[in-house]
């Protein structure tokens, strides 16, 4: 049997391939990150060395993530079979109607600490919401497409229900699988509707059409991880790419918080309508982009309701005559920039290893307070890796690859239960994740010294 990371990791290789012959930016995206990572990493020893702790350096070459939108909660509720096979499970829900984009999301994605430190491929998932659409005949229209459209080949749903009743899969079976599944994530050029059918669902949102006229969810980005985005920002026009002007999230600091997300615009790429004859229409469609992103912390909820705040202010009260990234700055000035501050106000989550070497002090316990044990350098506290999304940088990425989008305006509404019952599972809550890895890392740490001690 061929374990879920190996399938994961089979996958994610076989999705790279495709996107890069399908996309050839996204190759000279990923020699670019790999340029100035390579450089990063030659000139700063102390964050290799931290990285390799941690295992990100392991992972970095092959660490993707890529988004995909579907049409209908069947569609969801399949995704989410398949992605179980390769150990992915749903993390996160998203609401971006508050940003005028009629979807709401999740990312499916790798939970534990070994099989993301294997491959910690994610996809950000999201499902389009007829629900918000008002025009009730081009509603019924578009669910009418959908219902006709088959995203999943048989052989996959085959494979998948097989994973489900065995509990897994042999390796030519897995190697089937990873072929099978990618076929959903296919650029088709043919679209499945007439250019006037697509013209009528782009006006109403140019999102519905991307979503609703096509034969499946193409992979519409695939995101390799830098560990300087400004520098790879500054040289993307290098290779002949126009990043779009803003980095979404936080401002660039000390200590990297959260996700920082730059990216390309949208490719025009010709596509063929059904035409009233053999012959089709010619058009084009603007969906598939190229992204960059930049990790930094996990924070808590603490953490994150500062982050919220910080990022309304940079937004909504700077002075109009300060350009954005000024703003942002100031604004995060509040935002301590040191791990120690970071720890003590517990607005970030840490890992906790043994010092090499180390032992405890005389009169120390191995149930002291963690603070303590970094204090006096037996144990080291390094940063967890944030491993995903952030709603308003989302929205900052959805508009910029979809041509600006502009206005519409939904009446806000986040639909978490609606969502989950179209996933037919409940959602992840990130931070009881990290909150438990940070647990399980302060347990193991006390066991370690309590056996050195005994
Ligand atoms: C997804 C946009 C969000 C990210 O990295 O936040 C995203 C999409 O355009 O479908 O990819
Ligand atoms: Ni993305």
């Amino acid at each position: 049997m061929i374990g879920a990371d190996e399938i994961r990791a089979r996958f994610a290789r076989a999705m790279s391939e495709m996107y890069r012959q399908e996309v050839p930016q996204y190759g000279a995206l990923t020699e670019l990150v790999a340029r100035v990572n390579a450089r990063v990493l030659r000139d700063d020893p102390a964050l290799k060395a931290r990285l390799e702790t941690t295992g990100a350096l392991a992972r970095l070459d092959v660490e993707r993530h890529g988004a995909i939108r579907l049409g209908t909660a069947a569609e969801l509720a399949t995704m989410r079979r398949l992605f179980a096979v390769m150990g992915m499970a749903p993390v996160g829900y998203y609401d971006l109607s508050v940003a005028g984009i009629p979807v709401h999301s999740t990312a499916f994605r790798p939970v534990d600490e070994a099989a993301l430190g294997r491959n910690p491929f994610r996809v950000f998932t999201s499902l389009l919401r007829l629900d918000l659409i008002a025009d009730v005949a081009l509603r019924a229209e578009a669910e009418r497409i959908l219902a006709a459209r088959r995203i999943f080949t048989p052989g996959v749903l085959a494979l998948i229900g097989q994973w489900e009743a065995e509990g897994g899969l042999g390796d030519a079976e897995a190697d089937r699988f990873v072929r099978e599944a990618l076929e959903t994530f296919r650029w088709h050029r043919e679209a499945t509707v007439s250019a006037a059918t697509y013209r009528r669902l782009h006006d109403a949102h140019r999102l519905i059409a991307d979503v609703v006229c096509f034969k499946g969810p193409h992979i519409n980005h695939l995101t390799p991880r830098t560990l300087d985005i400004d520098a790879a920002q500054a040289e993307m026009p290098l290779y002949g790419m126009q990043a779009k002007d803003v980095i979404e999230g936080p401002p660039r600091r000390a200590c990297p918080i959260l996700l920082r997300q730059t990216s390309f615009a949208a490719l025009e790429e010709p596509i063929l309508f059904l035409g009233a004859g053999d012959a089709g229409e010619d058009g084009c469609h603007t969906a598939r982009f190229g992204e960059i992103e930049q990790r930094g912390m996990a924070l808590t909820p603490k953490g994150r309701a500062l982050y919220d705040r910080l990022l309304r202010v940079a937004r909504d009260d700077g002075p109009e005559d300060v350009p954005y990234g000024a703003r942002l700055e100031r604004a995060f000035a509040q935002f301590p920039d040191t791990e120690d501050e970071l720890r003590g106000q517990e607005l970030a989550y840490f890992r906790y290893d043994l010092t090499d070497g180390a032992s405890l002090p005389p009169g120390l316990s191995a149930e002291a307070p963690i603070w303590d044990l970094v204090r006096l350098g037996v144990v080291v506290a390094t940063p967890i890796t944030y491993e995903d999304f952030l709603p308003v940088s989302a929205a900052g990425i959805f508009r910029s690859n979809l041509g600006g989008l502009g206005g519409a305006d939904y009446a806000a509404s986040a639909d978490r239960a609606g969502f989950e019952a179209a996933l037919e599972a409940e959602v992840l809550d990130e931070c009881v994740l990290y909150a438990a890895l940070q647990e399980r890392f302060i347990a193991d740490v006390r066991q370690r010294l309590r056996d050195a001690a005994a």
